[in-house]
């Protein structure tokens, strides 16, 4: 029945968009507070990113334990991991149980993407539109849309004539793919690509790999997981969530190092770096404390991870066009693989360099370059996605004075501390910019925002406030401070996706906060207990 006061068909205290690791949580906590929430998600089925990314070797790539909610005992208890790092299935089988174990799916409305949602002033509500032609008035939306939702579409001339199959592995087919017999080609080379170029290339008869730039990836060496790992956790889990808060990443396993590289003799340096090489996964990126932010010593890095490379890869010739030399290590975000190099050596791998002869088109029988033409049968893009600012912008989101987002974040996201936007009341972003989000563990970070937002909206009934807004002043001083802090590091020297580099006309603007997750907490925590400071907080009437 539509609401005869507000013209909508039904209203609840919040809208969250969104029913992955995010959304899934919010909906749980704002349930216990008391507070009436309906879920909207656009796919047919919780999980987010573990829903969309099926693609072949899709698996986390930090320790499955420590990639996991903490904010219930039981939960932690009854579930068992089987895999250091969990492969997709696992987690969205995870995050299933998460549905149903907390009763959530009845306020989860799927195959619903909400299009636009608009503040109505005079009410203090926002208006949230679907395509479905509902439109739910709330008081609170919270945008649990996730940092690499949209992908980045792929528009090479000719793409509608290619006469075989094409992939994204941003959205990969449910039923998966059987590559058995056929040419593939794979366009990019960041995680995703590292990640299904040695399972595709098991299968295929022929997989080539056109590479732009090559990506620094270190091995995981997963594995079943180590039941003395299960015990330990087991018997340490509330201290071990405690110290992953309050870190750098939110990865305890990266074992982050408190020494320079630069304090060390050369002998040391390589015994260090062997040993985290040997321990896998992001141990490496942890290795010293300076690794992000000195040149010097980021080249040490740099230097044993080509050596590795080199010593991976059989063509000497094939070795040099993986090592990257255009950026920093780590400055990109670190790949975690699982036999990437060495499947280089196989005879039905061949990489293709498209830096120097780019690709000029797709063609009804595979792809031709500067330099030649190569005949496929599938062609996989795995060219990533409109990263922390996409799922937002796709959203027709208005605020006072009908203001758009899209508008008011034409030269770059302006947030206060990721989770507010001034001009934008009671719209919560969770992991937004401005957030360590995608440079974090994003269990940890997504825990930490949707508790600070419950216990801000219950900060607001206490105080019978209707309506929490960060100021212009407050945000411009985040921005300021955000955009300080990247400076500081040597992350802006890539043409990464944290810049909004891969995306045509997109705005250069390093996105996530570097400042870590622990100091990050710290100052969110002290915003909440100096009454929401930086925030303006209003009556219901506003
Ligand atoms: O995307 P990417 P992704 N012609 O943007 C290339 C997370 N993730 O899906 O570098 C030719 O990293 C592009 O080349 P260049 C993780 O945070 C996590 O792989 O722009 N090439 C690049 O090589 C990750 O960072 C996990 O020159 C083109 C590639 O495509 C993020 O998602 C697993 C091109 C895109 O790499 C995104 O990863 C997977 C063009 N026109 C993903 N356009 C785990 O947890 C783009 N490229 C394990």
């Amino acid at each position: 029945m539509p609401d005869v006061k507000t013209g909508t068909n039904s209203s609840c205290d919040v809208v969250i968009v969104g029913a992955g690791f995010s959304g899934l949580y919010m909906l749980h906590r704002l349930r216990g507070l008391g507070f009436s929430a309906r879920v909207f998600e656009a796919g047919d089925g919780v999980g987010g990113t573990w829903f969309w990314n099926r693609y072949p070797g899709a698996r986390v790539d930090i320790e499955s334990q420590e990639y996991s909610y903490s904010f219930s005992d039981e939960l932690q208890d009854e579930w068992v991991w089987t895999e250091r790092y969990a492969a997709q299935p696992e987690l969205l089988a995870y995050l299933n149980h998460v549905a149903d174990r907390f009763d959530l799916r009845r306020d989860i409305q799927f195959e619903t993407r909400v299009t636009a949602a608009r503040f109505d002033e005079a009410a203090m509500r926002w208006n949230v539109v679907t395509d479905r032609g509902e439109t739910v008035s709330a008081r609170f939306c919270v945008m649990a849309t996730g940092c690499l939702s949209v992908t980045n579409e792929p528009n090479f001339p000719g793409m509608e004539s290619f006469a075989g199959a094409s992939y994204h592995t941003g959205r990969w087919p449910h039923a998966g793919v059987d590559f058995t017999g056929k040419r593939v080609g794979v366009i990019g080379t960041g995680s995703s690509a590292i990640q299904s170029i040695p399972v595709i290339a098991a299968q295929a008869a022929h997989v080539h790999v056109f590479q732009r730039t090559p990506n620094y990836s270190v091995p995981a060496h997963n594995g079943p997981i180590d039941p003395r790992v299960v015990a330990d956790w087991k018997a340490n889990r509330a201290e071990y969530r405690q110290k992953a808060r309050e870190s750098g990443a939110g990865i305890l396993a990266a074992g982050a190092s408190e020494q320079s590289a630069l304090e060390v003799s050369a002998e040391e340096r390589q015994r260090i770096y062997e040993q985290r090489w040997a321990r896998g996964g992001f141990a490496m990126g942890g290795a010293f404390i300076d690794i992000a932010i000195n040149p010097e010593a980021n080249a040490t890095a740099a230097a044993f991870v080509a050596d590795k490379i080199r010593g991976l890869v059989d063509d000497p010739k094939v070795a040099e066009a993986l090592i990257p030399t255009s950026y920093p290590f780590a400055t990109k975000r670190l790949c975690v693989d699982t036999g990437y190099y060495a499947a280089f050596n196989r005879d039905n791998v061949t990489l293709v360099d498209v830096r120097a002869a780019p690709i000029e088109a797709i063609t009804p029988t595979g792809l031709r370059t500067a330099e030649a033409d190569y005949a496929l049968d599938a062609i996989v893009y795995a060219i990533g996605f409109d990263a922390m600012t996409g799922a937002l912008g796709a959203i027709d989101i208005r605020g006072r004075d009908g203001i758009s987002l899209r508008a008011a974040w034409a030269e770059g996201p302006r947030t206060y501390l990721g989770l507010m936007v001034a001009g934008f009341p009671n719209l919560f972003t969770i992991t937004g910019p401005g957030s360590p989000s995608v440079l974090s563990n994003m269990v940890v970070s997504i825990e930490q925002h949707v508790d600070w937002i419950s216990d801000c909206l219950v900060a607001l009934a206490d105080r019978q406030a209707g309506a929490i807004e960060a100021t212009p002043e407050a945000q411009s001083d985040w921005v300021d401070h955000v955009n300080a802090a990247a400076d500081f590091t040597l992350f802006p020297q890539a043409n990464s996706w944290y810049l909004g580099a891969n995306i045509p006309g997109k705005p250069r603007v390093f996105m996530p906060y570097v400042g870590g997750v622990g100091v990050y907490r710290q100052l969110c925590a002290d915003v909440a207990a100096k009454d929401y400071e930086g925030f303006r907080l209003t009556s219901a009437a506003g």
